[in-house]
Formats: C-alpha cells, sequence, structure tokens
C-alpha cells in the first residue's frame, strides 16, 4: 500500500453554506471535485496526525464511493483510528454522539440533509469539530480559503473497506472501525427520557403512533427505539428502510414533502400522534391527530414542559433560537427567568452556547430542536421529548399546544419559500432591500407601523466572533416581524425565504387559521420586497 499525491486544480465553488458544502451528485462526481475538499479539510486541521475522527452519512446516492475515498484519503493523511457506521450510515445527531463519546478529533459526515437525492439529486460534505457539533466559520472559513489554491492532494492505494458489517481492518498505519452507530444512540435517549412511561403509553392499546422516516437515515433508529425498546407495534415505523435516493421522495419532513404521513394523521380515526424526520435525521415534525405542531411552538413547549423529562428536570440553563425562528419560546425564557439567545440561521451558531453552558436547549423553525446532549439538532430526540411529556401529561398533543398559547399567548407563525427562483433576481431583491431598511421606521403599512428594520447581526456573547448579513427584519410596534433571507441549503438558483410572525394574546382568537391570521403581514410583505415582481411567482412553492 502506497500513498500518492496526486496534482489537482482548484474549484473556486467550494465555499460552505449554512450546513456545510452541498452541490448536485454530478458535481461532485467530477474528478477531484470530492478529494479536494476532502484534502482542504485535512489541511486546515492544526494537527490530525494519529488523531481519531467518525465518518458516516445519511447513506444517499454517492454515499459509498465517497466513504471509500474518504478511508483511503484519511489514511494518507495520517489519521490514526477511523470510526465508520455500517454500510457507511450514521445520522447526523448519532455522529455527533460519536464524536463526543469517543473524544475525537472531529468527524465528517456526508449529506444533503433535507434535498432530494439520487445520481441527479444532492450531496454534501461537512466538517464537525471536537465538541460533535458544525464548525463555526472560523473553522469553513479556512477550509473554503484553502480550496482555492490547492495542488494536491493525498491518497492511499489499497482495495475497499467492507462496510457490510462491523469489523476491525487497516488502512495502511490506520485502524477502521466498522461500528454500529445505533446503539450508542438508543443508550444517550435511554439516559434522557422516562423509557418506562413512554413504553406504557404506547402498549397501553388507547395509543398508537405513526413515525415515517422517509426513506431517510432514521429507519434503522426509529425501528429500534419505538419497535424493540418501547413496545409499539411492528410497522410504527413507516418507510424505515434507508434507500439511496429515498425512494424519489423529498426527505424533508414538512406538510409538503411528508404528505404521506399527513394523509395518516387527518381524518377519521387517526392515530394519536405521528412524526417524521429529514435525510440525515436532525430534523423532526410532530404531528397530533389531525393537529399540526409548528416547529417554532415545539420549540416554546419542549422548553415549558422539560422539567417532565428525565435529563431536564434540574431547569434549563437557558435556551436559543435562531432569529427567523418565532418568539413563543422567548416568552417561556421569560416566565421561567432564564436567558433566550437569538442566533444566526443554521445550528453551528448554538455550539459555543451549549459549551458555556449558557443554553440547554436550541432549536431553529426549520423543524429543527435539539438540546446540550449532543451538538447537532436531533429530530428522534425531538420526538421522544414530545411523547414523554404526552406520557407525563396524560394530554393530546392538541391539548397541550392549545393549553401552552392559553398561558402564554399564540405566536402565530409561518414560512414562505420560494425555491428555485432566478439567483440573479433573488439577490437583486435582497439588495434592494437592504438599501431600503435604514428608512423604514415609522413607516406605516395598513395597521402596521416599522418599530425597527436592519440587517440582523450577531456577536458571540462566548468568543465575540461577528456574523453579519444574517437576514433582513423588519419589527412592527405591535410586536409583529416579517423576516427575508436567502437559503444557504439550495443547490439550484435561489430559494427565498420570508418568515412571518404575529402575536395573539386573546384565546377567544387562537383558533384563527395561520394565514388568515398573518394575511395583512403577508401582503405588506409583497408590497415591501416586490417579491412577486423579482420572482416572478404568484405563490410560494411551500408554506409551513
Ligand atoms: C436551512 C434551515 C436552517 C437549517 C439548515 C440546515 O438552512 O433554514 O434552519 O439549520 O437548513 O438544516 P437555509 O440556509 O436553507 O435556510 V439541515 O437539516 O439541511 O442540516
Ligand atoms: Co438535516
Amino acid at each position: 500500500m502506497s500513498i500518492k499525491t496526486i496534482s489537482t486544480k482548484p474549484f473556486s465553488d467550494q465555499k460552505p453554506g449554512t450546513s456545510g458544502l452541498r452541490k448536485s451528485v454530478p458535481t461532485f462526481q467530477e474528478p477531484n471535485y470530492l478529494e479536494n475538499f476532502v484534502q482542504s479539510i485535512f489541511d486546515s486541521l492544526e494537527d490530525c496526525q494519529g488523531k481519531t475522527i467518525v465518518l458516516g452519512g445519511d447513506g444517499r446516492y454517492y454515499n459509498r464511493q465517497a466513504i471509500q475515498t474518504i478511508l483511503k484519503m484519511a489514511a494518507a493523511n495520517g489519521i490514526g483510528r477511523i470510526l465508520v457506521g455500517c454500510n457507511g450510515i450514521v445520522s447526523t445527531p448519532a455522529a455527533s454522539c460519536l464524536i463526543r463519546e469517543n473524544k475525537a478529533l472531529g468527524g465528517i459526515i456526508l449529506s444533503a440533509s433535507h434535498n432530494p437525492g439520487g445520481p441527479k439529486g444532492d450531496f454534501g460534505i461537512k466538517y464537525n469539530i471536537d465538541n460533535g457539533g458544525p464548525a463555526p466559520e472560523k473553522v469553513t472559513s479556512a477550509i473554503f480559503e484553502r480550496s482555492k489554491t490547492i495542488d494536491n492532494y493525498k491518497i492511499l492505494e489499497a482495495a475497499d473497506i467492507n462496510l457490510d458489517k462491523p469489523g476491525s481492518f487497516k488502512l495502511g498505519t490506520m485502524d477502521v472501525e466498522v461500528i454500529d452507530a445505533v446503539a450508542p444512540y438508543v443508550k444517550l435517549m435511554q439516559s434522557l427520557f422516562d423509557f418506562d412511561a413512554i413504553k406504557g403509553l404506547l402498549t397501553s392499546g388507547k395509543f398508537s403512533m405513526c413515525m415515517d422516516s422517509l426513506h431517510a437515515v432514521t429507519g434503522p433508529y426509529a425501528k429500534a427505539i419505538f419497535e424493540d425498546c418501547l413496545g409499539a407495534p411492528a410497522g410504527t415505523v413507516k418507510n424505515g428502510v434507508p434507500l439511496e435516493d429515498f425512494g424519489g421522495g423529498h426527505p424533508d419532513p414538512n406538510l409538503v414533502y411528508a404528505h404521506e404521513l399527513v394523509e395518516v394523521m387527518f381524518g377519521n380515526n387517526v392515530p394519536n400522534f405521528g412524526a417524521a424526520s429529514d435525510g440525515d435525521g436532525d430534523r423532526n415534525m410532530i404531528l397530533g391527530s389531525n393537529f399540526f405542531v409548528n416547529p417554532s411552538d415545539s420549540l416554546a413547549v419542549i422548553t415549558a414542559n422539560a422539567h417532565l423529562v428525565p435529563g431536564y428536570k434540574d431547569g434549563l440553563a437557558g435556551v436559543a433560537r435562531s432569529m427567523p425562528t418565532s418568539e413563543a419560546v422567548d416568552r417561556v425564557a421569560k416566565e421561567a427567568g432564564f436567558d433566550c439567545y437569538e442566533t444566526p440561521t443554521g445550528w453551528k451558531f448554538f455550539g459555543n452556547l451549549l459549551d458555556a453552558n449558557k443554553a440547554t436547549i436550541c432549536g431553529e423553525e426549520s423543524f429543527g430542536t435539539g438540546s446540550n446532549h449532543v451538538r447537532e439538532k436531533d429530530g428522534l430526540w425531538a420526538v421522544l421529548f414530545w411523547l414523554n411529556i404526552v406520557a407525563a401529561r396524560g394530554e393530546s398533543v392538541e391539548e397541550i399546544v392549545k393549553s401552552h398559547w392559553q398561558k402564554y399567548g399564540r405566536n402565530f407563525y409561518s414560512r414562505h419559500d420560494y425555491e428555485e427562483v432566478d439567483a440573479g433576481k433573488a439577490k437583486e431583491l435582497m439588495e434592494r432591500l437592504r438599501s431600503m431598511t435604514g428608512d423604514l421606521k415609522g413607516v406605516t403599512f395598513g395597521n402596521y407601523e416599522v418599530e425597527y428594520s436592519d440587517d440582523f447581526s450577531y456577536t458571540d456573547p462566548v468568543d465575540g466572533s461577528v456574523a453579519q448579513k444574517q437576514g433582513l427584519r423588519i419589527g412592527f410596534t405591535d410586536g409583529s416581524r416579517i423576516v427575508f433571507r436567502l437559503s444557504g441549503t439550495g443547490t439550484k438558483g435561489a430559494t427565498l425565504r420570508v418568515y412571518l410572525e404575529s402575536y395573539e394574546p386573546d384565546s377567544s382568537k387562537h383558533g384563527l387559521d395561520t394565514q388568515e391570521a398573518l394575511g395583512e403581514l403577508i401582503k405588506i410583505a409583497d408590497e415591501i420586497a416586490k417579491i412577486r415582481e423579482f420572482t416572478g411567482r404568484d405563490k410560494p412553492t411551500v408554506i409551513t
């Protein structure tokens, strides 16, 4: 086995986005595209000689080939030991758990999360640091800088490793351990939640659930947890076999893409509880019978009920949410007397707050919730959290959410996505808005008066790093908000995200339809940003 140094030329487009580098599979299949980025990661690490790293992905098309290449490159770059999931499959939260439990230097996670897969779908790669969380911006910038000048990469000439079952191998001097990535994750969940109470609920004969893994990574984890440990009947986990193309679906747990689950949960005689997770297992959607839980509300309910869950019963240090996430959780924090941090979009911004014990629970409006148990958002963790709350309170999902609104008021909230619009036009729309934001204070639109407008900037309270241009916000005097930002995970054209929020303290109005309650703000958003004009669309692609 010999180490080869292969000369290469830089690609100019390897800048990681909200969560790693995401491109179409054909782009990743271009000669040296994957190798350049992986070598840029190794080159950016201060000292990786002899260290342990974790490797795995969400099982999508190209995962297997990429894993074999990365194993040989890791060996050639002096990594001492690499832990890789069986079949090269590890969910994002499980990878975070493995990095932490094995005190690894970091991990390489192959995922394009909620983006579709297959030969023409998307692929992605990201680096996580030793706390188990996504690399912060200073690390991703270093990787990008390196990718712009790279002229060679190193790879070991060797045969492929058999990843079908657990085992130990050598690649040059590097130890390769193919591991069961499910068991350590299940153990971590058992340490946090009241499995006896949840088992009691799921085997009572009075409660049924449906978990849709959307043919993505959580299938084996969900079967092990819900069916094997918690006694739910076989078949509780639907679409539980990970497929390279997710069965042709879009592994995004929202009302549009998880429509099979929506059909199961809305109607007569439906299960009491429904849940879905995304491609790499870090997102979750929670449904009750005929009831959708908005992810921002989910974060607030989880926070308000954390004392009912063993792993959190001693109280929370604080909470954090991304800026566009609704302020529902802020109200819970205020009442409970702990801090609520507002960060830019993307889990990498929560890492320092979790490490410094400033926040215990974090969440995003994009179906992401998690806690200090790992450093990623965690889909199945959120599902277990909800089941634990339901078991402890003996109420339905709908009752729990409605009584939450009764106590704290309701933050009506919706996100409108305009996917795959012309990138140039989307940029123009944002530039125009940016140039306007300074002058909007005091301006009225219908019943709303602008109180502030800015381009969100964040100074990390732990290390003082600053992230600018994180989304244009327009806040109104009654507390309503409209936020505009461009997605940093899409791979085709641009995706414009418009986030809308208003607060309603009067419980007699909590039953209103969300889009109706936000109707005037929706019109104002279009009036201010000229969305129809710039995007050429008369309605969003996805409304959450
Ligand atoms: C989206 C979400 C963001 C999330 C990110 C990664 O980013 O809005 O909240 O952290 O995806 O999630 P963007 O830049 O497209 O809005 V995942 O499950 O794709 O790792
Ligand atoms: Co994801």
